[in-house]
């Protein structure tokens, strides 16, 4: 499980204690079988009853709907608004940059320029998450949240994708986001997500 859209889709899977099983695509992601559940080859797919869905956002807007217990979406408008940016500005402006520069971890074949102008990018989207974030103790408030299913998974491809080209303290002098990095560790759901993440990361690593 170390892809970061199949991470956030276990975890709201999991906090919403939703029986689930993990199955990798048998002949690959490219495979007819495969695209016939999602015509873009790519992970996460999810299959519940007759309903087969792509598109990790996606998922975890229909597993809201259909399972009402431990919402991820706070009731409130305003708090439900807050949850949501600050699980799109994850989505988009943080997990943006991160693939290309993991693209770019082996320095035989790294191009600098790309690395600067990526970390550029990365760098600024972190500082907004900075300001966004609650980490009281989770992304948005007292409560786990939606925001946390995409902060989580990315925040971990930060810390590795980062460490790999060798900056030293990927978060920077971030207060709220080292703290949240370091509560999310030690907690029950996060912390379990993050373990399989790195066993994930290891297994790949040893491949
Ligand atoms: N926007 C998609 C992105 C999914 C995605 O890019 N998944 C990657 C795994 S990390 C993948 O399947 N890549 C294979 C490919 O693009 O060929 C989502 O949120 O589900």
């Amino acid at each position: 499980m170390l892809s970061p859209f199949t991470a956030r889709v276990v975890l709201a899977a999991r906090i919403k204690g939703i029986k689930h099983k993990i199955l990798m695509p048998k002949d690959g992601m490219k495979s007819p079988t495969f695209l016939k559940m999602n015509p873009l080859g790519k992970m996460p797919v999810i299959k519940d009853g007759g309903v087969t869905l792509f598109e990790s956002a996606v998922i975890i807007e229909y597993l809201e709907a259909k399972y009402k217990k431990k919402r991820l979406v706070p009731a409130v408008a305003k708090a439900a608004g807050q949850a949501r940016l600050i699980g799109a500005l994850f989505q988009e402006y943080v997990q943006g940059p991160v693939f290309p520069l993991f693209r770019q971890v082996d320095p035989s074949k790294r191009d600098q320029a790309v690395v600067d102008a990526k970390m550029a990018e990365l760098n600024t989207a972190l500082d907004i998450a900075e300001k966004m974030i609650s980490a009281k103790p989770y992304a948005a408030g007292a409560k786990i949240t939606i925001a946390d299913c995409f902060a989580v998974p990315t925040l971990f491809w930060v810390q590795g994708t980062l460490s790999l080209l060798g900056v030293e303290k990927p978060l920077g002098n971030r207060k709220k986001l080292t703290k949240y990095w370091a509560k999310a560790q030690k907690d029950k759901l996060l912390g379990g997500l993050l373990k399989d993440m790195d066993a994930a990361f290891k297994q790949w690593q040893g491949r």
